[in-house]
């Protein structure tokens, strides 16, 4: 990158903004969704100087109030290969592999996001971005004219695919074409009421699956929903009907915990929003709402096995209503261990390790030292937040969006490797990508420690 150039960070950055800019004009309800997120964050705040005092000594306070994700649904190989050229301008790159499939969902999915640590904490926007799965239609006919309306259209501006170009030879921006870069980007995301298919068509995606009728219709993969980040998301959860706002039943995730684990969601339900058909015939569609996050600290893999475990297990006894899921989740989940040294010591959960500034002890340490260095307080510990997405969780806010008239799962196999070749390289492994960052920041540590 040369020195005229834009950083992929800052593209990022102005991107988001603009992003959550046009949502909050499309959508209305987000807007108020956001105004009831900020208060009740203000709320935490003023009630915990602890809380204040940590977040601001993390870096946190100024990111709180950036959209934390959003989500999009494409309909071809090319679309999802174009697109991750897309996300690379902002420094998003794909990570995770989510099957949809068998919650009754035909897509699978990654997540677009920033991988090293300054640039999650420079802004950490990430796009949750499914690919329908064709095949998993039935009626090879409804199959075939959803491929061809698929390939007829464009979803990224020619200016736009001309600034990716320039992107990739240049390897980066100036400030003026990054500028046009965000203003053509959003094109890609926007609403738009005129379905490209006659109402009839549209029912006949629509009967097959609500979402195949969503991907296929359009001119484009309007951003369906985006995400700001919570500091008490059960407050959030109960006071959204205060205002206005009609949330899904559940709380998605893991329950309340001391130490948060993972990541815990909710969304309202999705608007039905008045459209119009090619044949002029008008009609209604539902797709876009908005949800919430709140974030906590990333699983290794055990820690994750007994997430999940413990997850089927709370499943299993369906409860009625939030408040009655809620108080089982916590009962199952105190098998969980719900404090940081615990979490670490049996290496359940990731950390960033520090040096204690002007603490210094002779050499050599290596990380069978770690406990001790703990224990002196030469070194500390933070907890790693999570930064993907969790499939039970991502079914659920789906399916709160396609009504009641659910699909049963599709009994076909997860498929990675088709997902990879349709977008042209393979997923970052999640796991890997935060064990790396924990290795790199202890090793840093221990090295100022000793030197
Ligand atoms: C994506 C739903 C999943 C999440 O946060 O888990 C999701 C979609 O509806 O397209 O956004
Ligand atoms: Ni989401």
């Amino acid at each position: 990158m040369s020195a005229a150039h834009v950083s992929s960070d800052d593209i990022r950055d102005q991107f988001s903004k603009a992003m959550s800019a046009m949502y909050q004009q499309e959508v209305p309800q987000y807007s108020a969704l956001l105004s009831l997120v900020a208060s009740v964050n203000e709320e935490v705040l003023a009630a915990s100087p602890a809380l204040r005092e940590t977040l601001s000594v993390h870096n946190e306070l100024a990111r709180l109030d950036v959209e934390r994700h959003g989500a999009i649904r494409v309909g071809t190989a090319e679309e999802l290969a174009l697109l991750r050229r897309m996300f690379a301008v902002m420094g998003m790159h794909p990570v995770g592999y989510y099957d949809l499939a068998p919650a009754g969902v035909p897509v699978h999915s990654t997540a677009f996001r920033p991988v090293d640590d300054a640039a999650l904490s420079r802004n950490p926007f990430r796009v949750f971005t499914s690919l329908l799965r064709l095949e998993l239609i039935d009626d090879p006919e409804l199959r075939e004219q959803a491929r061809e309306i698929l390939e007829a259209r464009r979803i990224v501006t020619p200016q736009a695919v001309a600034l990716i170009e320039r992107f990739e030879q240049q390897g980066g921006l100036n400030a003026e074409q990054a500028a046009q870069f965000v203003d053509q980007a959003l094109e890609t995301f926007r609403w738009h009421e005129q379905a490209t298919v006659d109402l009839a068509t549209y029912q006949r995606l629509q009967q097959e699956h609500r979402l195949i009728a969503d991907v296929v219709c359009f001119k484009g993969p309007h951003i369906n929903h985006l995400t700001p980040r919570t500091l008490d998301i059960d407050d959030v959860q109960r006071r959204m009907p205060q205002v206005g706002i009609d949330p899904k039943a559940i709380i998605e995730g893991p329950p309340r915990r001391r130490c948060p684990i993972l990541l815990r969601q909710t969304s309202f339900k999705a608007l039905e929003e008045p459209i119009s058909f090619a044949d002029d015939a008008r009609g209604r569609h539902t797709a876009r709402f908005g949800e919430i996050e709140q974030r906590g600290i990333a699983l290794t893999h055990a820690g994750r096995a007994l997430y999940d475990r413990l997850l089927s297990e709370a499943k299993s006894a369906a409860a009625a209503d939030n408040e009655a899921h809620q108080a089982h989740l916590a009962a199952v989940f105190e098998a969980f261990p719900d404090d940081e040294t615990t979490l670490r010591r049996e290496g359940l959960a990731f950390f960033h390790y520090h040096a204690v500034p002007g603490a210094h002890v002779a050499g050599p340490v290596d990380e069978g030292d770690v406990e001790r260095l703990v224990e002196q307080g030469a070194l500390t510990v933070t907890p790693m937040i999570y930064e993907d997405f969790l499939p039970v969780s991502a079914a659920g806010i789906f399916q709160s969006n396609l009504g009641d008239k659910g699909h049963d799962g599709y009994a076909r196999e997860a498929n990675q490797q088709q997902f990879e070749q349709a977008l042209g390289v393979p997923v970052a492994d999640e796991v890997a990508l935060y064990a790396k960052r924990q290795q790199a920041s202890l090793e840093q540590a221990l090295a100022q420690l000793t030197g």
